[in-house]
């Protein structure tokens, strides 16, 4: 299974683990430099391996001290730095002792254990553990964790484990202390953790529905606990919910949450012990934007809800991430659309779907749900194993009903709980309790791609009918030429005219089952289909797609009057956003390819847009938000030019600023006097629409834009609306920009993530002098290559500057590559992300393809390059 020289593992190669492990005693005596790990492991012959086969044990960069086989000593040269292999273990249970020393300090990757700040913590997933002790270091060996840590009082006051506290107290005669954590839940080893250092605790408590008492803590850099209460509220909130939506309540005495500066990912479900990236925890008002605090919420409940869909239930192997991903973003979604707007939710985890999972899907590092091989398996936390992942659970949702769905859920829960799983053991779960066989449907795991669905419809006067002809397809993806059809529901409804509901009949031939009937659903299972709805009044329009139900490309026949029609009327919220979506990147696209394309034909319905923002702003704020050059060039689909793009979409913005000038003005004013900053949903709507308004009125007119921008600026009481005013600001080259970005950072310089605010906005100016700036801003003292989240400010927001990442000279790419490579040595899972700018190469025209392309052959050719960059760099090639 594992990864040697990167050579791909394959899932048909997986095997079960020869040895099982009963227990793990860990005693890890933590030192700044050598930390000594010592590891006692009760093991023995798995009945269902291979007899007397070698054990085999994990490592990465580790060196053995001391290793005893049922008390006697082994020759250490058993171990390498990464293998410990014992070739003829005892055929019953066993004891195995093993030393390790390890460097947290040193420890540049950020994987395993290493220091962020004043601390010590790990990060075990995927394969980190194999980095602090050898160890059979995969999802399926499961097993009881108690673990002992010791440390110098003073550096490192608190000490924390997974699962309950047991003991702690004082090394006599030493400056030392140490805690005994025993977790009783079995669980793999990449949801060990320990975190110790110097901490802060905003402490709260909750009580389960069955009467456990937890306690709770949030843990910070000292000083730093004032800005932890919406993180305790959101983990309350999620414990509650979870209870209510899904029947899983929490099961130890404690949950503690820790924040670390430095972290690659967004957060981790250790058992008991969570460790998140600080930026989904800090946040007070003169800090965080709406928006900030929307994503501590969702990661706050996102790793909560894995303490069941990953830990009591985990994966078999890797290949199954999505089955912990999948199903915990499709949780996470509901819990957000539960305490906010619900289709407002819908919309923006659509529009992150189709930017990051689609453009994925359409490059080359395309790959299925349930991938057959990597190399790497850290280059597999994506947007397809995430996100698509979700939508297909809510597929499952929508074609087996709620009540199938809900009884499939808790019935995963009874069977596989305290069981490494597969995402055929999840599905069968569906398939039982709602009798219908979803071997079809699991295509949805194993085909990568974004289905295309066309649909055409025709009306005949004299029969009153409507013929609706459905047809799909799915473009070949690297490995993958020829695709199944997929089952794509596709929720729906007839819109009249007028914006009644027309009542749905279909006849007996081409017609709906009755299953589809009720649940207003049309499965396509097929490549095309026929369907013909009787009695018709002539010019409705089908609203198919209803709620997004599928992830895939819907193209229809309806003219921009249909969308119009539904952009107004359509009872089902997201298509009434999409139509508008739709509207507005005909009209830009028309532009980029002949200059024509008037948005006064819009003039109306989005007066009336506006006008709807009165009393939901949050929704209004979605349709104003223009599609993003991202989502235009697939749109466009081959050799895009970027700058006829940005040109193209801006021009738009600005008849539109122009056009509602009035409207927005006093969108603008009254928004002013809105009262006091609540990070509420309804405060953040308004918040979202006034400066969606601001936004649009600076592209029709630079120079109001910018003073009202200026003044915003200065007098905001809230990092969100002083963050917009900076975002419109720095669109208008001048003076006033400079001042203002100036003005930012005194204001802000002692606090790294809101510099990190401060250097994305710098880093996504659509003009060529960017470039310059940032290669300047990477020599800036508050810049550094060591912390993830400053590299993603800087470097990942300018990889995702389509004008400037893809300037015409390559210098963009060249920018990027040079970091890259740079990084590579220090931290290659970052290095491997900061590629995925590269995702979209193959869409440009000619000359930015053959530049693009040159820059990621320079990365490719370079010595020593990381397993993380290799597999993407030669699949990116390939
Ligand atoms: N399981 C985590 C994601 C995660 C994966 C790898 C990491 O390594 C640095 C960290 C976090 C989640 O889904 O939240
Ligand atoms: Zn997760």
């Amino acid at each position: 299974m594992r990864s040697d020289q990167g050579q791909p593992v394959r899932l048909s190669d997986y095997r079960v683990p020869d040895y099982l492990v009963d227990a793990v005693a860990l005693d890890i005596s933590l030192d700044r430099t050598a930390t000594r790990v010592r590891s006692t492991l009760r093991l023995r012959p798995n009945p269902e391996g291979v007899a007397g086969a070698p054990l085999d044990l994990d490592g990465d960069e580790l060196v053995a001290t001391a290793l005893r086989l049922d008390g006697a000593a082994l020759d250490l040269a058993l171990a390498t730095p990464d293998r410990l292999t014992i070739a003829a273990p005892p055929a019953g249970p066993f004891v195995l002792e093993v030393e390790t020393v390890i460097d947290p300090t040193a420890n540049t990757k950020l994987m395993g254990l290493y220091r962020s700040g004043s601390a010590y913590c790990t990060q075990c997933e995927a394969e980190g553990f194999r980095r602090i002790t050898y160890y059979l270091d995969r999802p399926d060996v499961l097993s009881v964790f108690t673990t002992r840590i010791e440390a110098e009082r003073d550096d490192a006051p608190v000490l924390l484990g997974n699962g309950n506290p047991v003991e702690a107290g004082a090394v006599e005669g030493t400056g030392r202390h140490y805690a005994v954590w025993h977790d009783p839940h079995p669980k793999p080893s990449y949801l060990f953790a320990v975190v110790s250092g110097r901490l802060d605790a905003l402490r709260g408590e909750f009580t389960t529905s069955e009467g456990r008492r937890v306690a709770l803590a949030i843990w910070v850099e000292p000083g730093k606990v004032g800005q932890a209460g919406y993180a305790l509220d959101a983990l309350k909130r999620s414990m509650r919910w979870d209870e209510d939506a899904f029947g899983r309540a929490y099961d130890l005495d404690v949950f503690n949450v820790v924040a670390v500066s430095d972290f690659n990912m967004g957060a981790m479900e250790n058992k008991g012990l969570n460790v998140f990236n600080d930026k989904y925890v800090l946040a007070s008002p003169e800090l965080a934007t709406d928006a900030d605090y929307a994503g501590i919420e969702t990661v706050i409940a996102h790793e909560y809800f894995h303490n069941w869909t990953g830990n009591r239930i985990t994966c078999r192997d890797w290949f199954q991430l999505s089955l912990k991903e999948g199903l915990t973003v499709f949780r996470d979604q509901e819990f957000s659309a539960d305490q906010r707007s619900r289709p407002v939710k819908r919309i923006a985890d659509v529009r992150v779907l189709r930017a990051r999972q689609f453009a994925e899907d359409g490059g080359p590092m395309a790959h299925s749900v349930r991938p057959d091989s990597y190399s790497e398996i850290n280059n597999f936390y994506t947007a397809t194993i995430y996100e698509k992942g979700a939508e297909i659970i809510r597929m499952v949702r929508t074609l087996v009903g709620p009540d199938a769905f809900a009884r499939g859920l808790q019935h995963y829960f009874d069977r596989f709980d305290g069981t490494a799983a597969t995402v055929e053991d999840f599905l069968g779960c569906f398939a039982e309790a709602s009798g219908r066989d979803l071997a079809p449907f699991f295509r949805w795991y194993v085909q990568a791609g974004t289905p295309r669905v066309t649909a055409r419809t025709h009306h005949d006067a004299a029969t009153r009918t409507l013929t609706l002809d459905l047809a799909q397809d799915t473009a070949p993806t690297p490995g993958q030429g020829e695709k199944l059809p997929f089952v794509v529901p596709l929720r729906f409804g007839l819109v009249l005219p007028d914006g009644a509901e027309q009542p749905v009949r279909t006849g007996e031939d081409d017609g709906l089952s009755d299953a589809e009937l009720a649940n207003d659903t049309i499965e396509l299972a097929t490549a095309t289909r026929r369907i013909r709805f009787e009695d018709v009044e002539p010019g409705t329009i089908p609203s198919l797609l209803r709620d997004f139900s599928a992830p895939v490309r819907l193209v229809t026949d309806a003219t921009d009057a249909d969308l119009l029609t539904l952009m107004t009327h359509d009872t089902d919220a997201f298509n009434r956003w999409d139509a508008a979506q739709t509207v507005l990147s005909r009209l830009i696209i028309a532009r980029v390819r002949d200059g024509g394309g008037d948005p006064e034909a819009l003039r109306t319905v989005f007066a009336a847009v506006v006008r709807t923002g009165r009393h939901d702003p949050a929704f209004a704020a979605q349709v104003l938000a223009l599609p993003s050059e991202g989502e235009l060039a697939r749109e466009i689909g081959r050799d895009v030019d970027p700058d006829a793009v940005h040109a193209a979409r801006e021009a738009v913005r600005g008849a539109v600023g122009r056009m509602l000038a009035a409207e927005f003005r006093a969108v603008i004013a009254e928004g002013a006097a809105a009262g006091p900053y609540a990070p509420d949903a309804a405060g953040a709507g308004r918040r979202a629409f006034r400066n969606a308004a601001l936004s649009l009125l600076a592209a029709g007119d630079p120079a109001l834009g910018a003073a009202q921008a200026r003044a915003q600026f200065d007098g905001a009481d809230n990092m969100t609306d002083r963050v917009a005013a900076l975002a419109v600001l720095s669109l208008i080259p001048g003076e006033a920009r400079e001042a203002a970005f100036a003005a930012f950072y005194e204001r802000h310089a002692a606090e790294p993530l809101v510099i990190d605010k401060w250097f994305a906005l710098q880093a996504s100016i659509p003009e060529r002098s960017t470039v310059d700036r940032v290669r300047r801003l990477l020599g800036h003292p508050a810049f550094t290559l060591g912390v993830p989240n400053r590299v993603y400010a800087l470097l990942g927001a300018f990889g995702a500057n389509p004008t400037e990442f893809n300037r015409p000279d390559g210098a963009g790419y060249d920018l990027v590559a040079d970091a890259v490579v740079t990084l590579d040595g220090r931290n290659p899972q970052v290095a491997a992300r900061l590629l995925g700018a590269f995702r979209s190469w193959r869409l440009l025209e000619p000359g930015r393809r053959a530049l693009a392309e040159a820059a990621l052959k320079r990365i490719a050719a370079g010595p020593d390059l990381s397993a993380d960059v290799r597999e993407i760099t030669s699949r990116s090639l390939g």
